[in-house]
């Protein structure tokens, strides 16, 4: 069963961008719980996090799960990537990765690898580049394994990466490396600028696919633009995606009319719609 999820982002430089909710976890969560989202998908540097018998608190009184921790901060506030020409400072950017390993292993959350990434350029060559993120890659899932969670990778759109912008090329990648322990992350924006067509994406990336970002095709929350979700729920039901459906879309008009859109949204697409599987008497997928 697909659970919906919501992302807040907790790194002020990041302030704008595609979260729904910002700052304030607390009130984040709060919310999160009382539009009974299942969990919620955190965007923070180490130091920004609570304590995690903090966060064990807080998403216990609100019935909430951790999905995941993105690890874009990393970029975002030090300009880390893993593909870095500089061998220091691709090791500060696993080290930062495995730390947050280490604190979402005990949720059972796994990291998210997006604008970590990095891109090829100038000083280093597409193959080199490939090469420094497959080793990133390899290491960085056999700490995730320790915790019984994947690694998940994201393939971004050309505008902000040139490494990895298709679902094709993301299992192209995943073929390279050692681990088993990787899947990828489907993000419908991106996957709205660089797919033919996403549902075809979808059902070639199968059982691979091990997170979902859930936005429409402006990045706006899903029903705020013009992406046409019959054909991504069908193929996320024919390849038997069980993971978490998460909001990363920005806080339009506002952080919790995008989160309330969400949520609509998300009971109309996967849940109305099982229950007319079930034979509830609802038919209509949207
Ligand atoms: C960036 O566009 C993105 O989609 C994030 O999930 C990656 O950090
Ligand atoms: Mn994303």
């Amino acid at each position: 069963m697909i659970r919906s999820c919501v992302t807040v982002s907790l790194v002020p430089e990041a302030r704008g961008g595609q979260f729904i909710f910002w700052d304030d976890l607390s009130e984040a969560c709060r919310k999160a719980g009382q539009l009974n989202f299942d969990a919620v998908e955190l965007f923070a540097t180490p130091s920004d996090l609570p304590e995690p018998e903090t966060l064990v608190r807080l998403l216990d009184d609100h019935g909430l799960k951790l999905a995941a921790l993105g690890t874009g901060s990393g970029w975002v506030r030090h300009r880390l990537t893993l593909t870095d020409g500089d061998r220091h400072r691709r090791e500060r950017a696993r080290q930062f990765v495995c730390s947050l390993i280490e604190y979402g292993g005990p949720f059972r959350a796994p990291v998210i690898v997006g604008s970590m990434q990095g891109r090829w350029t100038d000083c280093v060559d597409r193959d080199t580049a490939l090469s420094y993120l497959c080793e990133a890659l390899d290491e960085l899932a056999e700490h995730a394994e320790r915790y019984g969670v994947p690694l998940i990778f994201e393939p971004l759109n050309r505008y902000e990466s040139n490494l990895v912008n298709t679902v094709a090329d993301g299992l192209s990648l995943l073929e390279r490396l050692s681990s088993q322990n990787v899947r990828l992350l489907a993000d419908l924006f991106h996957m709205n600028i660089e797919e033919a067509d996403l549902g075809a994406a979808l059902r070639a990336g199968g059982s691979r696919i091990g997170h979902l970002h859930f936005a429409d095709s402006n990045r706006r929350p899903v029903g705020c633009g013009h992406l046409d979700f019959v054909p991504i729920v069908s193929a996320l039901r024919e390849i038997g995606y069980d993971g978490y459906a998460s909001a990363e879309a920005l806080p339009y008009p506002d952080s919790e009319a995008a989160a309330r859109t969400t949520r609509q949204a998300f009971r109309r697409l996967f849940e109305v719609s099982d229950g007319a599987r079930r034979g509830e008497g609802l038919n209509e997928v949207s």
